[in-house]
């Protein structure tokens, strides 16, 4: 596996470039451009300029997170056909410039969603927090307002303020797509972008929906076991791929996260490891990487990745906030720098003692 860390780019993240070199182990970073908007074809000087300031920083990239999936594509509505075009544009120039990996997710309207972006645990950190009741008693259009007081000042991937603006219509507009519908949305666009990533040699791993389950009564497919193996089968080729996100798949108590890694075998493209503490089935919150702080045995999913023969990008996911840092809940430095140290540590363990 490849350690690496998310990163905004200078204009958005408060962690920069030359502190992430100095996180052991850490050499490449998951990136985006950031002021992108769904839909459109990025263009080659932008990947360029992006690719440069990595590299001149010692870096260099190791996947991108996300190129986001035009809502025309989800929904299946004529027009998706020149946004289909457009995301194959932007693959063919990713591929073009040596980027081989591209997470995405097929979420209606919201992207990930919890209900409290700065809860306090006992040791004093904050941290992302979940709770069921709360959703729902919530107006999903009064959801960005709710948290939007805790995002310290930053923009949060797939919260814009833009796209909550038009909460009330993207619901609408998904009016007529169930579960089934958003699954054959989703074979038409593998279909339609496979040949490029064959081409180019890009692996598409797509996000699980964050909680593993429908919320404000909207479809969500990639949620577990079952359906992420439909997925796989119903566009067998292995450039569709997966994002292993423990933190989102293990919303849900019933997935278990070992026992899934092993049956992506060769399809799973890039890892986003993290822990969950479960104070109730319906009600958890973000902890530390280290197992014994959350609910889940982060050896045994290192383990799992490692029987796999795992060796994509991996990064920490979501850290605490902690020593006073104020940054993009979830992704400050030192809690995800401490993951990575952990993560690092439990893989060398493994491997170590898989060799004797
Ligand atoms: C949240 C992230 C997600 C993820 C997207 C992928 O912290 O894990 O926003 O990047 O769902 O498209």
């Amino acid at each position: 596996m490849q350690m690496t860390l998310r990163w905004y780019g200078s204009k958005h993240d408060t962690v920069t470039l030359e502190q992430i070199r100095q996180i052991p182990g850490v050499k490449s970073v998951i990136t985006t451009l950031y002021d992108s908007v769904p839909g459109e074809a990025w263009s080659l000087e932008d990947i360029r300029a992006m690719k440069q300031e990595v590299e001149a920083a010692g870096l260099t990239i190791a996947g991108i997170e996300s190129v986001n999936i035009h809502d025309a594509i989800k929904i299946g509505s004529p027009d998706r056909e020149q946004y289909i075009e457009n995301y194959i544009t932007t693959l063919e120039r990713l591929g073009q410039e040596g980027i081989h990996m591209v997470c995405y997710n097929f979420m209606p309207v919201f992207d990930w969603t919890r209900t409290e972006l700065a809860r306090k645990r006992p040791d004093g950190s904050t941290v992302l927090a979940y709770n069921q009741a709360t959703v729902d008693a919530l107006d999903p259009e009064k959801m960005f307002d709710s948290i939007a007081g805790d995002m310290n000042g930053t923009v949060m991937p797939g919260w814009e303020p833009e796209r909550m603006a038009r909460v009330k219509e993207l619901f609408a507009l998904y009016k007529d797509v169930d579960d089934e519908k958003l699954f054959e949305n989703l074979k038409y666009f593998l279909e339609r972008i496979m040949p490029t990533c064959d081409k180019y040699d890009i692996n598409m791993a797509i996000h699980p929906d964050d909680p593993a389950w429908s919320v404000f009564g909207l479809p969500r497919i990639i949620i577990n076991k079952d359906n992420i193996l439909r997925m796989m089968k119903m566009v067998d080729n292995p450039h569709n791929g997966v994002t292993f996100c423990s933190g989102s798949y293990g919303t849900n108590l019933e997935n278990n996260l070992p026992d899934m890694i092993r049956s992506l075998k060769g399809r799973i493209h890039f890892a986003h490891v993290r822990n969950l503490k479960f104070n109730t089935p319906t009600d958890f919150e973000e902890a530390a990487h280290l197992s014994s702080d959350g609910s889940f045995d982060m050896y045994e999913i290192m383990k799992a990745l490692y029987d796999i023969g795992f060796e994509g990008p991996i990064r920490p996911d979501h850290g605490r906030m902690i020593w006073g840092e104020v940054a993009m809940p979830g992704y400050g430095l030192y809690d995800r720098a401490l993951g990575a140290a952990y993560l690092n540590g439990l893989w060398e363990a493994i491997v170590k003692s898989s060799s004797k």
